[in-house]
């Protein structure tokens, strides 16, 4: 197993790391900021380093700081978590060719899902279902554009290429707006990631996002551990997430999870991955793959028992996976709310002194978070504090563990989203199942 590893990463998620790191017999080395010394796992780590100042470019996405402090503290790998450097491939590269190996995928599979449409053309050379749409870059001839859209049917949406996550698409109605729609994705596009090629696809106007998660080692093992239901989101930041998606049968699963297994052997890919669709009229179309450990992994691993981040240290051990398709099986449900330190009205960061912390417990409720009281939130970086995640015998039951759970928690000092969660667990709609991405948003009377 890997001795001692890097984790460049900070708050809820470093700590995640750090506890499979510690379960498994792994020494750990906290990389930090100046503004992170009293992060909970710095304090637990084996060993520190300081990388830089506050802001992340200087520290948490600086490069050689983080190469650096692997050599200093003789780590042999570097896991990367989520955000950050995490779908960086040239960071990933350049942890290899320094000696050491990156907790994720390999660099090609992150610079070919990086890129949509290469994305999308793999995806379809596996058989996974994609969106109607381009099939590739769109081409300069206005005439071509036009009838392209027009047997594809309006609305259609533009999307860089580059993209990804919400950033840099554009959706067009009629006709009269497709070209100079074009036009400005094109331009957007290449001044903000410095490729200006964009496609097209149907505009689906009322989708789920139901994303797979996939296991995969390097001896040609793959695994799907279901999926996951984040349509509850804001912003394209997702609120609320759980696992399995309602109303998706074992036979849809299955096939689609198939698809995910063969497209991950196809492209090489290797450790936690995840595959987004769109679920409409009860079709899959394939979006995006996040080829890092997600927010939402949690709800996965309480329904199906696998700790994710324990196989991605295995498999970066070089091992197999520790389990076969036969073996996993969906076991509940599970649900997971994202604290933010944010105002539950305004959504305006609330950075601050947590004067009091109490954390829920009782069966099947799981807290990942890195507070403690005492805990000062800087202000420098995204806003969640932790995850709540509840767990049932059946949906309903995972809902009044959650409802619990949330009159249960106290944080005092700084405003969180807490009665946000505590409103939208009151909504018949969200208590049904199966509301669509827009749902919150129209709720809040944003749209
Ligand atoms: C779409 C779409 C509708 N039709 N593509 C937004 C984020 C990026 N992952 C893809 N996104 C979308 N792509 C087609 N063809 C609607 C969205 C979308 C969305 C998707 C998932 C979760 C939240 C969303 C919010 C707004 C739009």
């Amino acid at each position: 197993m890997l001795d001692k590893i890097v984790i460049a990463n900070r708050g809820e998620i470093a700590l995640r790391i750090q506890r499979a790191c510690r379960e498994m017999g792994i020494k750990t080395v906290a990389v930090h900021s100046t503004a992170d010394n009293n992060l909970k796992h710095v304090l637990l780590a084996d060993e520190t380093v300081c990388i830089g100042p506050p802001a992340s470019v200087e520290s948490y996405l600086n490069m050689p700081a983080i190469i650096s402090a692997a050599e200093v503290t003789d780590a042999v790998a570097i896991h990367p978590g989520y955000g950050f450097l995490s779908e960086n491939a040239d960071f990933a590269e350049r942890v290899e060719s320094s000696g050491f190996t990156f907790i994720g995928p390999p660099a090609s599979a992150i610079r070919l899902m990086g890129d949509k449409v290469s994305a999308i053309q793999a995806m379809k050379a596996a058989g996974v279902p994609c969106v109607p749409g381009s099939d590739g870059p769109l081409g300069d001839d206005v005439d071509e554009n036009l009838k392209m859209a027009r047997d594809i049917g309006y609305p259609i949406i533009i999307k860089a290429s580059g993209g990804g996550g919400g950033r840099g698409m554009r959706v067009v109605h009629a006709e009269a707006s497709l070209t100079n729609a074009i036009t400005v994705t094109k331009s957007e596009a290449g001044a903000a990631f410095d490729n200006d090629i964009v496609y097209m696809e149907k505009f689906l106007e009322e989708p789920r996002h139901v994303e797979f998660q996939v296991l995969a080692d390097n001896h040609g093992n793959a695994v799907y551990l279901g999926e996951r239901d984040c349509s509850m989101q804001r912003r394209h930041q997702k609120v609320i997430e759980e696992a399995p998606a309602p109303g998706i049968t074992e036979k849809q699963r299955k096939r689609i999870g198939e698809r995910c297994v063969k497209a991950c052997q196809e492209i090489g890919y290797r450790s936690a991955g995840t595959f987004e669709f769109l679920f409409q009229d009860d079709e899959f179309y394939f979006i995006e793959m996040n080829t890092r450990l997600q927010v939402e992994h949690p709800v996965t691993e309480m329904i199906t028992g696998v700790d994710i981040v324990r196989e991605q240290l295995r498999v970066a051990a070089g091992e197999t996976l520790s389990i076969k398709q036969d073996d996993i099986k969906i076991l509940g449900h599970a649900i997971e709310c994202r604290i933010n330190a944010e105002d539950p009205k305004t959504f305006m960061p609330s950075p601050g002194l947590i004067s009091l912390w109490h954390a829920p417990g009782g069966p099947g409720v799981r807290v990942d978070s890195h507070i403690y009281s005492g805990y000062k939130v800087p202000p420098y970086y995204d806003s969640m504090i932790g995850k709540l995640i509840a767990h049932g015998g059946d949906r309903d039951a995972a809902i009044a563990r959650m409802k619990n759970a949330l009159a249960e928690i106290v944080i005092e000092g700084i405003r969180t989203n807490i009665p946000l969660h505590q409103e939208i667990f009151q909504h018949a709609a969200f208590q049904a199942g199966g509301t669509d991405i827009h749902y919150l948003e129209k709720r809040l009377g944003l749209v």
